[in-house]
């Protein structure tokens, strides 16, 4: 790591302040340095899928996933839009859907732009647009230090305007990350329905005073955008309900952090709502750490004298912690149907959702 690196090693390279002067001393190619100048200035980047069987691959996941979605999307004018269409963590059964996620070029690529390891954690696999209201991933899921996450959206067909692409806001990256705290709520016990809903009047809000301009993504199939944890993003308005619009999202963390749920979480009174996360590559945990020293939940009694003490009060985990009570307009035939791996997965609905599916933000109504 240079000199100027090693001042804020608890800042993503590419979100640091010291960007500027920190870009000239390090060994990145003149691509490398392209990619992070764009993250950097914009919080996105586009790149082509590093894998010579890509194309092939999309192909196949897209024959596999489409029986599951229970949808007839292969019609030229069927309506392909009658929910929230998705599979979460497809990679546990699909082989292509994990050699995306697990592609040593983009986890080698953004090691050396965020400078810690790279690994995938979740994938997501939508055949057609999302209408997702604009969001950050950083109310879904963040770390501590801040911003070591991103995301990795990778189009699995050429994006036709009309089926509501990919939009986000360059520049909104640079804002604060909003915390429960800065709204005047609580997440610990919340009961929002989604994890992201108390924030998105904050978010339009904020397009309305910066005057930020949105773009979308009109992407060739194998193209694929990175964003920032802080990029404003989400799904466009889909004008033409009979198109697909097949995506792969896989979502990054990097090692040597605390891994958790920011919406459901009040951060100054030490209660994080932990996370426990798999790396999608080795299939292995990645511990919860600090400075490489793990984050042990606390379950009780008074904290031991010791070093630690301080960070183990700041990450204890409340045990008792109540799960989110289910909505009174919860229907688990719904959940499954919008939810088709819980489904696959033989899970129960409620408890899905109550301990996952809501601060994953899932739909429970179509
Ligand atoms: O593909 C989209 O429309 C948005 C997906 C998204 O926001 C995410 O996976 O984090
Ligand atoms: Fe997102």
């Amino acid at each position: 790591m240079s000199t100027t690196a090693s001042l804020l090693p608890g800042v993503p390279l590419v979100e640091s302040p010291l960007f500027p002067t920190l870009v000239d001393t390090l060994d990145w190619s003149d691509r490398e340095k392209e990619i992070a100048r764009s993250l950097n200035e914009r919080g996105y980047a586009v790149i082509d899928f590093p894998d010579p069987d890509i194309l092939a691959r999309i192909d196949r996941i897209k024959a596999r996933l489409t029986a599951g979605f229970g949808v007839d999307l292969d019609t030229a004018d069927s309506n392909k839009t009658p929910g929230a269409l998705r599979v979460q963590d497809a990679w546990r059964t699909d082989p292509d859907v994990k050699a995306i996620a697990a592609n040593p070029g983009v986890a080698t690529l953004l090691g050396r732009l965020y400078g810690r390891e790279a690994f995938a954690f979740q994938t997501l696999n939508f055949p057609v647009g999302t209408e997702q209201h604009p969001h950050t991933d950083s109310v879904h899921f963040s770390s501590q230090p801040e911003r070591f996450m991103c995301g990795v959206w990778l189009a699995f067909e050429d994006t036709h305007p009309d089926a509501g692409p990919l939009v986000y806001y360059p520049g909104s990256h640079k804002w604060p990350i909003l915390t429960n705290a800065m709204i005047g709520r609580r997440g610990w016990h919340s009961t929002a329905p989604s994890a992201q809903t108390p924030f998105e009047p904050v978010w339009r809000a904020m397009v309305d005073a910066s005057g930020l301009q949105s773009e979308t993504f009109i992407a060739r199939k194998g193209q694929a955008l990175i964003w920032a944890a802080n990029l404003l993003h989400g799904g466009s308005v889909q004008n033409d309900p009979t198109r697909t619009r097949w995506s792969q999202v896989t979502h990054y963390y990097f090692k040597d952090c605390i891994y958790y749920t920011p919406a459901f979480s009040d951060e100054p009174l030490g209660r994080l709502d932990l996370r426990s996360i798999t790396n999608i590559a080795t299939g292995r945990t990645e511990p919860n750490t600090l400075l490489g020293e793990p984050a042990v939940p606390v379950a009780s009694g008074k904290p031991k004298a010791g070093p630690l003490n301080g960070l183990k009060r700041m990450f204890r985990q409340d045990e008792r912690r109540a799960l989110p009570p289910l909505p009174q307009d919860f229907d688990a035939a719904e959940y499954y149907r919008l939810n088709p791996d819980v489904a696959a997965a033989g899970a129960d609905a409620a408890e899905h959702y109550r301990k996952h599916g809501a601060a994953e933000g899932r739909p429970y109504r179509g």
